[in-house]
């Protein structure tokens, strides 16, 4: 293989015959575009509520949601500062709406999660159907659904921003509209969606007809409640202690095609073994403090952190009380495209 810049007498050459024509030599370039490995610029990284708590209190008083029209703070991964993203595919923030607040009606063709991380009792809409939040809840926004928040509880409410927003502009494929009135007309009640079809149960005559999941609110206390069950079976996988994923109840899938969610139980003392995968991850600590070596650095964490594990880096988990973790990643693009791989270690 030719090295970078081991032909400088070819300099001439690149620069007056190729250049000109939008033309590159790919022997300088071709060991940095095909890796035995991946090699990402995406850094591991925490970052703790406690010490971001107050600057997204402050944003609440010197921007108005609805002059935002989305009050966030962009989770920027140190090694792409700049790029608007936590990982190489994936954005992250924390959204901040206050009691009275609207965050008005829109649709994007970028699809988003919420995570409820602290607060009680506001509400997001989606095409039709209002839901309430609560801590730990996983709600989803699909691709080119109608959106919009309110705040009509008496305390602050934030939540995580999972959005596919660097997959859709690697794309060229981001289109949004917002509908011109604060709130979109419900159209069925609230409640409707999960009863049926999250109960282990679908209309009769249902066919899947989109891509996403027909429920678009997962409650944390159904979650919660997994997991305190199946506990009880003691049968713990050595990488992930009790791990599960949220499904499309349609169809076994992701909940929406380019972003993958997780719920994981690790109990008090539990050490996980080494692991690795290529789908660079977002966690975010739901309940319980603990320890995660990444790579070679290691990360305390406790309630409401959240911390990234990049492509293919080893991972390691001790939990030192009870934790529970939520985590989301593009594993479903990766897995659609075939290139998803892990790295169970000797596990
Ligand atoms: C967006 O539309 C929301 O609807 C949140 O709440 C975060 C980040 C990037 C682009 C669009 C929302 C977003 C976003």
């Amino acid at each position: 293989m030719v090295e970078a810049a081991v032909r400088p007498d070819l300099t001439p050459y690149y620069e007056e015959d190729l250049a000109p024509r939008n033309l590159a030599p790919l022997w300088e370039v071709l060991h940095q575009m095909v890796t035995p490995e991946p090699e990402s610029v995406c850094e591991s990284a925490i970052w703790h509520y406690e010490d971001i708590r107050e600057v997204l209190m402050k944003s609440g008083e010197i921007i108005t949601a609805e002059q935002a029209e989305r009050r966030v703070l962009i989770l920027e991964n140190p090694g792409m500062t700049g790029r608007r993203r936590i990982t190489t595919s994936l954005f992250a923030g924390l959204q901040l709406i206050m009691p009275g607040e609207i965050a008005p009606a829109h649709r994007h063709t970028q699809a988003a999660l919420r995570f409820i991380v602290e607060g009680s009792g506001a509400y997001t809409a989606v095409e039709g159907e209002k839901t309430i939040m609560e801590e730990g809840d996983f709600i989803i926004t699909p691709s080119w659904t109608w959106h919009d928040h309110g705040n009509e509880s008496d305390q602050p409410m934030v939540w995580m921003d999972g959005l596919d927003v660097p997959l859709v502009e690697l794309l060229d494929a981001s289109f949004m509209e917002r509908l011109g009135e604060k709130s979109q007309p419900l159209g069925r009640p609230t409640g409707d969606s999960l009863a049926r079809y999250g109960s282990g149960l679908l209309p009769v005559d249902y066919k899947g007809q989109t891509a996403a999941s027909p429920v678009f609110n997962y409650p944390y206390v159904r979650t919660r409640e997994a997991l305190e069950q199946m506990r009880k079976a003691d049968e713990w996988d050595s990488c992930h202690g009790l791990k599960l994923r949220y499904v499309n109840p349609d169809n076994g899938e992701a909940p929406m095609p380019t972003i993958g969610t997780f719920m994981q139980l690790l109990p008090k003392g539990f050490e996980t073994s080494s692991y690795r995968s290529t789908d660079a991850t977002v966690y975010c600590v739901v309940e319980g403090t603990g320890t995660s070596l990444i790579g070679d650095k290691t990360f305390e964490w406790g309630k409401r952190d959240t911390f990234i594990v990049p492509s293919w880096c080893p991972q390691r988990h001790t939990a030192n009380e009870d934790a529970v973790l939520f985590s989301f990643s593009d594993r479903p693009v990766q897995q659609k495209l075939d290139l998803w791989r892990e790295d169970r270690g000797n596990a």
